[in-house]
């Protein structure tokens, strides 16, 4: 009997390390935030999760609609991953960079995370010494606000913040809602205060860490899932120039779009296939999640994009989620554009010309929308 009891209570406490194969960089994290992190990696020959940034807030023509969402206007299911934006919170403004209020937000991930959906959050925040925005890249902004800096003490209040509006995401049964959480983006870019051009491999892992302890063991905030995420680079040695290390990070990405007259080249889709050739091989080395966290082609010029690209890009390589950027609707005087085929009356046809070209993405079983994300059940 003793002996069965001990067998039984080893086997109870194994099943959960058999299932915990990969460990998230919070030793703290939630339950839910552990098998989610790990139900991301089982998800990964099932396809690709497909996301699309404010999905849910707005789309061209339209704003704040109670269940309207731009991908399932396009191919009648939702997407399987829900970007936001905290850019502006770090002012105590009350609504984001892009015009969409903190509260809605708050609905939003809620309302994405009931169906079964992941959410994605990055934060565009303001230059802490000059005061101007994300791609003001004056006053060695990174140095100052690092520990031993002179904005250092702004930076926690900013943090305190984020923390805030972290806490706040909560399920239907007052459980916090997991979060991959993106800060500092497209480092390897020379737009953002962050990034290489004003700011140093040690500076940006100093940052990248003061960041993580604060939320995690000050704020006690355990439901991040934390990604790293260049734009640009050529090797694996340039991929880790600034990355902090495996204890700092679950989540390996970087962020890709189309520009220029894509008829007669064909540098996307090589690019495309070059460098998550590269992050794959890396994510497997670092025992994290591949994913490309940001693309697009700005209006879609080109209509057969998302196959004949984005697709030929992907090719067979195995990444956790692809991420579209946002569509500017009527929000923030940002003009009409879009990374997402739109069917609104902006366009005179009625319908954008790249949708049956969407519509070959969705239905080629590569990438998982709501249904199937839901049925891989990422949170259990
Ligand atoms: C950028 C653009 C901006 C926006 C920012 C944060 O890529 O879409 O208009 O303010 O992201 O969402």
């Amino acid at each position: 009997m003793k002996r069965l009891l001990f067998t039984g209570i080893l086997f109870l406490q194994i099943i959960p390390i058999m299932g915990q194969v990969y460990q998230t960089a919070d030793k703290k994290a939630s339950p839910t935030t552990i098998k989610l992190f790990n139900n991301l990696f089982k998800a990964l020959p099932e396809g690709i999760l497909f996301g699309h940034q404010d999905d849910l807030a707005y789309g061209l023509g339209w704003e704040y609609i109670p269940g309207k969402s731009v991908i399932q206007d396009a191919v009648g299911e939702y997407p399987a991953m829900y970007g936001w934006e905290l850019g502006d919170l770090e002012l105590d403004a009350l609504i984001n960079l892009d015009s969409v209020p903190f509260k809605k937000m708050t609905n939003f991930i809620q309302e994405g995370y009931e169906k079964g959906g992941i959410i994605t959050i990055s934060w565009h925040a303001n230059n802490p010494v000059t005061g101007k925005n994300a791609w003001d890249i004056g006053g060695n902004a990174v140095a100052a606000i690092i520990p031993g800096g002179e904005k250092h003490d702004l930076y926690k209040s900013w943090l305190d913040k984020v923390a805030a509006f972290m806490l706040g995401l909560k399920n239907n049964q007052g459980e916090y809602i997991p979060v991959i959480f993106r800060p500092f983006h497209e480092f390897t870019g020379n737009w953002f205060w962050w990034c290489q051009n004003v700011c140093s491999p040690e500076e940006y892992k100093a940052l990248w860490k003061f960041t993580f302890d604060y939320l995690t063991n000050k704020k006690q905030v355990h439901h991040l899932l934390f990604a790293y995420n260049p734009e640009k680079f050529e090797n694996e040695a340039g991929y880790l120039q600034y990355y902090p290390g495996d204890e700092y990070v679950d989540i390996m990405s970087f962020d890709f779009y189309q520009y220029g007259d894509p008829s007669n080249n064909s540098d996307f889709e090589n690019t495309l296939d070059k460098r998550l050739g590269i992050l794959t091989e890396v994510a497997k080395k670092h025992k994290k999640l591949p994913a490309l966290a940001e693309t697009g082609f700005l209006n879609i010029p080109y209509a057969e994009w998302f196959t004949k690209k984005l697709m030929k890009g992907i090719g067979n390589h195995q990444i956790s989620y692809i991420h579209l950027w946002r569509d500017g609707g009527l929000v923030n005087g940002n003009g009409k554009y879009r990374f997402a085929p739109s069917q609104d009356h902006f366009i005179p046809v009625g319908r954008d010309p790249s949708f049956m070209d969407f519509y070959k993405l969705y239905i080629s079983n590569k990438f998982i929308f709501e249904k199937k994300a839901r049925d891989l059940k990422l949170y259990q």
